[in-house]
């Protein structure tokens, strides 16, 4: 199958997946052209299926905001026409499923006719695309859309909440590569953070209001009164600076802020719990990358993370904002007698989202699509 994969390149849940889906389908023959406005972060390496081509967006003085979906859709009419592309598969609704119908409609005047896959990530339907400036696109977009996938089933739950969608949404979750997510020897990192056998706490994000870092803070200034540790912050964005201030006010010494790191896996290699505290969060690839690396989560119950972290097995869910029950759960899993039991448990949980158990739910997906769309075009004839 030749697929046009379309997602926001930068680092980010919703365009880790796409690069990483890509990859995989490169590996088994598949011919997959990325379309976006920089190389993915993840593209790192050559395959002769994988193929990248670049949006240029233009400016002009007249614009306040260059117009990126017009660039992106153009981009994708001349790379599916040069390519002869079978299907595009667009990550992230907002603006990416509208730029997909545009192209869809663009190829059909030219006599092409393509389907196009939109599979939701998150915060495109419960906080972007929910906004009364997106809302009629959004739902308009993935209602044109010849498939649509969610994360989580939480996530379709709340689509057909929030927007009047009249087609099927398929569930298909985030997955994992545990050849790259796997504990790896690095116990001199590990004594080089922690040099008095402390707990290694860690927490990875971009650092978005959603994410309620506060209290990823507040659990560990209240847990390292019991249990010595230590807390890494991985990762950027709005809210980072206030939270460095924060933590200063309160307990400087133990908390580090490592910023964006390629290789998370190193550190989640040596760490004890990873804490996600999120308002929403409608899958949580960043707590299945510790999971994979063996290490525990203590959660919020928001959106899809009790699909993930399973309770008294992977760690523990705990409502949101509930500070209290996070460090009461976190003093129990890192326990020298229980800490082994959560480890196993949250391998064993990650292991269920595999890509290679993921990867066929996509390709089976792909086909159903595809014989769909081949069969309204000839009843049209
Ligand atoms: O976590 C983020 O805010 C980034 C965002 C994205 O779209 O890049 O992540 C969303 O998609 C990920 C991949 O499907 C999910 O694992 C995250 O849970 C989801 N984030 C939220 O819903 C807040």
């Amino acid at each position: 199958m030749k697929v046009g994969i379309v997602c926001y390149p930068t680092y980010g849940g919703s365009g880790v997946v796409a690069t990483e889906l890509g990859k995989a389908l490169a590996k088994k023959g598949h011919e997959i052209h990325f379309i976006t406005y920089s190389q993915p972060t993840r593209l790192d390496f050559f395959n002769p299926n994988l193929y990248y081509h670049e949006v240029n967006v233009k400016s002009y003085p007249l614009f306040q905001y260059p117009p990126y979906e017009l660039a992106l859709a153009s981009k994708m009419v001349d790379v599916v026409l040069n390519e002869q592309l079978d299907m595009l598969h667009v990550h992230y609704a907002v603006p990416h499923a509208s730029a997909a119908y545009m192209a869809q409609q663009i190829l059909k005047s030219k006599g092409y006719e393509i389907p196009f896959i939109t599979t939701l990530h998150g915060t495109d339907i419960t906080i972007v695309g929910k906004d009364a400036t997106n809302e009629p696109v959004v739902t308009f977009s993935i209602n044109e859309s010849d498939g649509v996938t969610a994360v989580s089933g939480d996530l379709k739950k709340d689509t057909l909440q929030h927007f009047d969608v009249s087609v099927p949404i398929e569930v298909i979750p985030n997955f994992i590569d545990l050849e790259r997510f796997k504990k790896q020897p690095k116990e001199h990192f590990k004594k080089a953070i922690c040099p008095n056998g402390e707990r290694l706490i860690v927490h990875t994000s971009n650092f978005r209001k959603v994410k309620r870092v506060d209290d990823v803070l507040k659990v560990f200034c209240e847990l390292r009164k019991v249990v010595p540790s230590k807390l890494l912050l991985i990762g950027d964005g709005p809210e980072r600076s206030r939270m460095e201030n924060a933590a200063k006010e309160i307990c400087t010494e133990d908390i580090r802020f490592l910023g964006k790191l390629e290789a998370v896996e190193e550190v989640l290699s040596v760490s004890d719990l990873f804490l996600m505290t999120s308002e929403k969060e409608s899958f949580g690839l960043a707590a299945l990358e510790a999971m994979a690396c063996e290490v525990p989560v203590i959660s919020s119950n928001a959106g899809g993370l009790p699909e993930l972290n399973n309770e008294g097995v992977s760690g523990y869910v705990c409502d949101i904002g509930d500070v209290a029950t996070m460090v009461k759960k976190a003093i129990h899993v890192l326990d020298d007698d229980n800490l082994a039991f959560y480890k196993a448990g949250a391998l064993a949980r990650a292991k269920e989202f595999d890509i290679n158990n993921i990867l066929p739910k996509y390709e089976a997906y792909y086909h159903a699509v595809l014989e769909k769309h081949k069969k309204s075009l000839t009843e049209s004839l």
